[in-house]
């Protein structure tokens, strides 16, 4: 297993006095008002828990949106404030937007144009002019932030996700000697899928600033050059991968994100011992089985498919009725945008329509959590779930899996995982499902409660084994050393 030293010491060694920056989307920690105070919470979601766990480690900038209602009122007159608090290890620098240019770039290009164009979950994308127009002023804005900071320094500049996709090309246009990386934490369409932006010749321009570009697996590399040859009709190597264009090369590769082991394991530590009793104090109900679902509500996750395989476990599998539960965890997100606010009131319908189905005196099936918990909080009730359900219909990666099959106790915990995510690859011994296959998926989840325990040790030990060995610093060592090599 890499650990947080040997990613220290290879940062140091190859990236010497150069100034770190990372530029993502999210903040990791966010100032709230309350009436007893300012107080300080963690965001969920997944690009930003990497990119906080790594510069915990090595130091630097992160610069992202301030969106919590006292963020302005904790970080200084340039926006920026030492975190995470207690460690204070790296400077995190607050762009503050317009609500504007919040609803065009974020709420408008970022996640109703680019993340359903990216998604095979037919859903279609919108293209609106006056949105784009916002999605180039926010990535400028990014990097007036970035320039603000760094005057003439030396630096290495790791950007990450679709909301900053123009932003390579601007700060090379400005100073051509910073080193670029950039994450794309999505899937990349078909060319046949991406064909269809308006915008796509400038999208693809604006991420070939990069000096390299990583994805989580192979296909999206291999949709990547392909929309590049189709579009740009530029000179493309395949082995390695690399694009040559105007001059500059950018190397392409997939480096499917690991998670901190190690972080996790530190958590569990505190609830060693617990049992049954956590969930029965913090959502009041007794159980023989859980499953449990773990989720920003987003219509990629398949959470309604979820429901579906659950309703039909129940019919198929009755002598599982009043003994199985469902704990559904959904934080809520992008809640401006009607695709999202209609998924959520679908899925309380379904919810109420499956319990009032199967519900008794003292059993209720579903559990629905409409809200953010604590990080170590979700950490424990992995750990007492028989079954974590990931029916994602697309999805880069999904470390929601990966946080599980460390949690899970060998003996009783199982993932059933979409074919459809990133994470299938990594975790091949689990029980891999497609969620659109309702009936298979249910039997699938039959098959995990019933499990011998000696299949379940078998299984989960091969897959935290890999998880340990291509943890979150193997990854960040594999993207510095692909843009340095
Ligand atoms: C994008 C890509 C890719 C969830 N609810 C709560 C909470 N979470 C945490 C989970 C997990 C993270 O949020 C979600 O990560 P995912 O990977 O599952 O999903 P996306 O947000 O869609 O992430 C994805 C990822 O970027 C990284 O590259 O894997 O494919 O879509 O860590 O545990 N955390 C807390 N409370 C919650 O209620 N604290």
């Amino acid at each position: 297993m890499i650990s947080a030293e040997e990613l220290i010491r290879f940062v140091r060694k190859n990236l010497k006095n150069k100034k770190i920056v990372v530029a993502i989307q999210r903040e990791p920690y966010i100032h709230i008002k309350t009436p007893s105070g300012i107080e300080l919470q963690k965001t969920a979601g997944g690009a930003h828990i990497l990119l906080d766990g790594i510069l915990r480690k090595i130091g630097g900038l992160m610069v992202a949106i301030g969106s919590g209602s006292a963020d302005s009122l904790t970080c200084d007159e340039k926006g920026r404030i030492l975190v995470p608090p207690g460690e204070e290890s790296y400077v995190l620098k607050r762009i503050f937007l317009k609500k504007k240019e919040l609803d065009g770039w974020y709420y408008g290009f970022a996640n109703q144009t680019l993340w359903p164009l990216c998604h095979a979950v037919f859903v279609k994308p919108i293209f609106n002019a006056i949105w784009w127009q916002d999605y180039i002023s926010v990535n400028e804005k990014f990097s007036q932030a970035i320039m603000e900071e760094l005057r003439d320094q030396e630096a290495f500049i790791w950007i990450n996700d679709y909301h900053l996709a123009l932003l390579p090309r601007i700060l090379k246009n400005q100073n051509p000697n910073l080193i670029i990386g950039f994450f794309w934490h999505i899937p990349w369409p078909t060319y046949e899928i991406f064909r269809i932006c308006p915008w796509k010749k400038q999208l693809l321009d604006g991420l070939l600033g990069s000096d390299f570009i990583g994805f989580h697996r192979g296909y999206h590399v291999d949709n990547f050059i392909e929309a590049t040859r189709q579009e740009l009709g530029v000179i493309v190597d395949t082995e390695p991968p690399l694009v040559e264009y105007q001059n500059h090369e950018t190397k392409l590769a997939n480096l499917p994100a690991g998670i901190d082991y190690q972080e996790i394991k530190t958590h569990l530590e505190k609830y060693k011992k617990i049992d049954k009793g956590l969930i029965k104090h913090d959502f009041g109900f007794d159980y023989q089985y859980l499953a449990i679902g773990v989720d920003r509500i987003d219509y990629t996750k398949g959470i309604i498919e979820r429901l579906r395989i659950i309703d039909r476990f129940l019919e198929k599998y009755s002598d599982f009725q009043g003994k199985f539960v469902y704990l559904s965890i959904g934080a809520p997100s992008r809640m401006h945008i009607s695709a999202y606010k209609n998924l959520n009131r679908e899925i309380f319908d379904l919810v109420e329509k499956i319990n009032w189905k199967y519900s008794t005196a003292d059993w209720q099936p579903i559990y629905f959590i409409n809200k953010t918990l604590p990080r170590e909080k979700i950490l424990a009730y992995f750990q007492l779930a028989n079954v974590c359900l990931v029916t994602a219909l697309d999805d880069g990666m999904n470390l929601v899996a990966k946080e599980y099959v460390i949690c899970t106790k060998d003996d009783h915990g199982m993932l059933l995982l979409s074919k459809f995510t990133g994470a299938a690859k990594d975790l091949k011994s689990c029980l891999l499902i497609n969620p659109y296959d309702i009936e298979g998926t249910a039997d699938a989840l039959y098959v995990a409660l019933t499990m011998k325990p000696e299949e379940k040790i078998k299984r989960n030990q091969q897959m935290k084994k890999f998880l340990k060995e291509n943890n979150i610093y193997h990854w960040g060592i594999n993207f510095i050393q692909n843009i340095i090599q």
